[in-house]
């Protein structure tokens, strides 16, 4: 704890460069483990080491690791190392620290840099990570934790977390749409959208996902209907061709009766086509 607090005031100002603001404990290694070192700092304590790594490798885009070494109270920056399972090795003379990637960002192994990745998880509100926000619809998607207030209907808690989002079918017309919107401005590429969706009823209509530039017709990219049981599924990717003026746009559609609750958790949109 110690540590960490004093590695984060010491790397603050660097945040913004990677999205990396800190480095967890990962195991301990041998002071002789030399094959992906990519500098090696002298300093006076731990702590001191700490501070010295932590901004430098912060400024690396090679550098993914530290090492702090009581042996000869050096540091270590680290290449491209891969996380081992956690844990101890008896001859362990060094800590290493994995860096990690605040919020909303991902380590890029290819690029070895943090990089933006929106996460939708409705746990707060306002959520820094989301790319979506309400739209003026018929209905809305209401933030929810627990079961919703029909019972044979809609999910009994969230995916992940306490918190999703759904559509309310208790009241409405059938037809009634509930409409998420992206609200920046993204890279012309093909993103990768994932998520968990919850679809359980009689009387489910459909979930969309789809794409929209600037004032054209819209674009269906995946679609779904009917009941698909008391479940949380996994979209597991949906590919979005993007660009600053194209938007996204997940809506759910009302069906005829209360039994039509629909859910979603855990939005993710990866800067990448998918796998
Ligand atoms: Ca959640």
């Amino acid at each position: 704890m110690h540590l960490l607090r004093g590695l984060q005031l010491m790397v603050g100002f660097s945040e913004l460069i990677h999205g990396c603001i800190q480095f967890d404990f990962s195991r301990e290694v041998s002071f002789s483990d030399n094959a992906q070192v990519i500098g090696t700092y002298p300093g006076s304590s731990k702590d001191e080491l700490f501070g010295i790594c932590a901004s430098r490798c912060t400024n690396d885009i090679r550098c993914n690791a530290i090492d702090i070494c009581s042996e000869n109270l050096k540091c270590k920056l680290i290449r491209g190392w891969t996380p081992l399972t956690p844990g101890s090795i008896s001859e362990g003379v060094c800590q290493r620290f994995q860096m990690k990637c605040r919020d909303g960002y991902f380590f890029d192994r290819r690029n070895e840099s943090c990089i933006q990745h929106y996460i939708c998880d409705f746990e707060s509100h306002p959520e820094s990570t989301c790319f979506l926000s309400a739209s003026p619809s018929n209905i809305i998607w209401a933030r929810k934790s627990g079961p919703t207030g029909s019972s044979g209907t809609g999910p009994t808690s969230a995916y992940r977390g306490l918190y999703y989002k759904y559509i309310e079918t208790s009241s409405g017309a059938n037809g009634d749409k509930a409409i998420l919107e992206s609200s920046g401005a993204f890279q012309a590429k093909t993103y990768c959208l994932t998520m968990y969706y919850h679809m359980y009823g009689g009387t489910i209509n459909t979930l969309t996902i789809r794409t929209q530039k600037g004032n054209n017709a819209a674009i269906d990219r995946w679609t779904l209907s009917g009941n698909q049981g008391d479940f949380w599924h996994h979209l597991s990717g949906v590919n979005l061709p993007l660009d600053s003026q194209t938007k996204i746009i997940i809506e759910a559609t009302k069906g005829s009766s209360y039994t039509g609750d629909i859910a979603i958790d855990y939005v993710e949109l990866w800067p990448f086509a998918c796998p």
